[in-house]
């Protein structure tokens, strides 16, 4: 902690459970996680979730109660075949299911709604004495000069100006808060991938733009202010920093797990080529089972974690 965070208090208890060092905290008699549907009251958060080791997150709620039917088989948990709980059902904005030390939340399109739902789930390990959670985003991205299909474990999160930070206005005043991702559990994921999975596994930057159109220099929004050179340019430059695909969460996601001293991964498949085009062309068929390629990487890092543990 100390190397990367000089002169910072770090965020973690000596057992590895989450110190939030938000003292306004302390005052409240009753923390109500608004977008969860809980509350630190009604519910004892330590016995409901008190045994979660990995939080993961993506856009869909149906494609998180998916992920987390599909951990269920991986991890050989009872109950197969059971209906999943959505346990945020009273909030109806998102969707969280658990399925044993598994969390799977939806976080929906972008930033703010990513991580007004993040920032819930990190209070929530907080309160449930969570010990050294691992979070990741299993997600959809466009690639950038890699076959459509592929899988990118984010490296780093950069900004939609080419920075590897992700700025947010506090108070009147722009915050820029890096970027970064636990390297270890990258590598990790990555070293687990197989040339037997029928698709390429590649590390890189993933940029979190602020918008799927102009944001992620496409041609084809109803505004284009641009030429297509431009368009090339700037997708060059982003490939020529390292990024390798370009999703709508990512600048974020690693800031606010860093700064909570959490290790987190982003993995993330790509449903097209930037390079090459703009629309989202594969069929139906073809991206529901691409958007399972993320989930496969990360639940094999999962099952790889208690095989070992
Ligand atoms: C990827 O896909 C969504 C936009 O289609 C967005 O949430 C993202 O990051
Ligand atoms: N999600 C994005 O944000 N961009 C794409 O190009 C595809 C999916």
């Amino acid at each position: 902690w100390d190397e990367l965070h000089p002169g910072k208090p770090c965020p973690k208890n000596a057992d590895g459970t989450i110190k939030l060092l938000n003292k306004h905290l302390d005052n409240l008699d009753v923390d109500i996680l608004y977008h969860l549907g809980l509350d630190t009251k009604t519910y004892d958060l330590p016995a409901m979730f008190g045994d979660v080791k990995f939080v993961c997150m993506g856009g869909t709620k149906v494609r998180m109660r998916e992920f987390a039917e599909y951990m269920r088989e991986v991890l050989d948990l009872p109950n197969k075949g059971a209906k999943l709980v959505n346990l945020t059902k009273h909030s109806q904005r998102y969707a969280m299911y658990k399925v044993g030390p598994v969390l799977s939340l939806s976080h929906g399109i972008g930033i703010p709604s990513m991580t007004t739902v993040l920032q819930e789930v990190i209070k929530l390990m907080y309160y449930a004495k969570v010990k050294d959670p691992i979070f990741f985003r299993v997600g959809t991205s466009g690639g950038l000069a890699i076959p459509a299909g592929s899988v990118v474990v984010s490296s780093f999160g950069v900004n939609g100006n080419l920075e590897k930070t992700y700025d947010i206005p506090v108070l009147g005043k722009t915050r820029k808060l890096p970027a970064f991702l636990d390297q270890r559990v990258c590598q990790e994921v990555h070293s687990l991938s197989s040339d037997d999975d029928g698709f390429g596994t590649y590390i890189g930057g993933t940029m979190g733009a602020d918008d799927f159109y102009r944001g992620q220099a496409r041609l084809d929004g109803p505004f284009c202010d641009y030429s297509e050179a431009d368009k090339m340019a700037f997708l060059r430059s982003l490939t020529d920093m390292g990024v390798r695909n370009i999703e709508m969460e990512a600048s974020a996601f690693s800031a606010f797990t860093r700064e909570a001293g959490i290790r987190a991964s982003i993995v993330c498949v790509t449903f097209l080529n930037r390079l090459q085009g703009d629309q989202v062309t594969p069929s139906k068929t073809t991206l529901t089972e691409w958007q399972r390629r993320p989930m496969l990487v990360v639940g094999r890092y999962i099952a790889h974690y208690f095989k070992k543990n």
